[in-house]
């Protein structure tokens, strides 16, 4: 288990956390079978399996209806900027390298808009949960093309059928340097509950890319299109220390579509391992500020 969560549950272990409490104070407006209701679900049941409690949890998102998330949950929230979910995550991680924080939102802003952001927090290894959920469709901005849709696919900007390859998150993030990289799917909600139970206790940058249709905007990969076709990795014999054979099966794309777990290294220090200020005297965000209150004011006044 990860030092982070040895140590948050030392403090608060007598008190136990159950699904109820996790229940934010607003109720998801999404469209009734959104796949998003899963995520969230499986969320909340991961973090009260783990015995986190809500004050050390942060979840963070950019824009879109799977962005909504954090609203939804009882434990520290940001919603952000359009695809600038991971570089918010990655400062408060420095800044608080003893919070778990969870970074939640879709296809669009993740790979589309946050691709840059994507490709340096996987490089820097931050300890990070990302959470995808991949419907393969701009929900939000009512069905247009996203990085993941797929070739051929019909959507409202590409009414005679997209001529673009999409995004392939799976193989990207093995090659960009993620240390946990799974796939998930709203249908098969035990496995998806132990993938962000995996990732939550994995140290470093943790990806669970997940099918989560829009039955609204996306008529094509649809709940019954991945229940037809995808494939537990764990089944299908699938070493996840085997970075070649992570690679090859996060390739399959067709009668058979691998979920579950394609790859992981323990290795490899995170981020803020290797930052040699946050080595001694805790988290930046529980020191005092070390600079007189009337230079920090001159210097904050300097900056805006
Ligand atoms: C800078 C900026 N550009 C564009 C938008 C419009 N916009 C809002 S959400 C979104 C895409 C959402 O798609 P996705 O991330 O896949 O999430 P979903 O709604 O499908 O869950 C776009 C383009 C915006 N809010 N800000
Ligand atoms: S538009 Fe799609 S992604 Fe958005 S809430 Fe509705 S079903 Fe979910």
């Amino acid at each position: 288990m990860k030092e982070t969560t040895m140590a948050t549950m030392a403090q608060t272990e007598h008190v136990k956390v159950t699904v109820k409490d996790l229940k934010g104070k607003v109720d998801p407006d999404w469209c009734p079978g959104c796949g998003d209701f899963g995520v969230l679900a499986a969320l909340k049941q991961a973090i009260a399996e783990l015995g986190l409690q809500p004050h050390t949890v942060l979840t963070i998102s950019g824009i879109g209806c799977s962005s909504n998330l954090p609203g939804y949950l009882n434990t520290y929230g940001m919603h952000t900027l359009h695809g600038r979910a991971l570089a918010v995550a990655t400062g408060a991680q420095l800044g608080n390298h003893h919070l778990k924080i969870v970074v939640t939102g879709g296809d669009g802003d993740g790979y589309g808009i946050g691709g840059n952001h994507f490709v340096h927090a996987m490089r820097r290894n931050v300890d990070l949960t990302y959470i995808v959920m991949n419907n393969q469709i701009y929900g939000l901005t009512t069905g247009q093309l996203s990085p993941t849709s797929s070739k051929g696919m019909n959507t409202k900007s590409t009414p005679f059928g997209s001529v673009e390859n999409p995004v392939n998150p799976i193989p990207l993030a093995i090659a960009a340097g993620a240390t946990y990289v799974a796939r998930g799917f709203t249908g098969q909600q035990k496995q998806l509950v132990e993938l962000i139970k995996g990732g939550l206790q994995h140290r470093g940058f943790a990806l669970i890319d997940t099918f989560s249709p829009c039955v609204t905007y996306n008529h094509d990969n649809t709940h019954e299109f991945f229940k037809q076709r995808t494939r537990k990795l764990e089944e299908m014999g699938h070493d996840p220390t085997d970075v070649h054979a992570a690679m090859e099966k996060g390739w399959l794309w067709g009668e058979v579509i691998p979920i579950g777990l394609f790859w992981r290294r323990q290795d490899l220090p995170a981020l803020d391992q290797l930052e040699p200020v946050l080595g001694a005297g805790g988290p930046l965000a529980h020191r005092p500020l070390g600079v007189a209150p009337d230079i920090a004011r001159a210097l904050i006044a300097e900056l805006m």
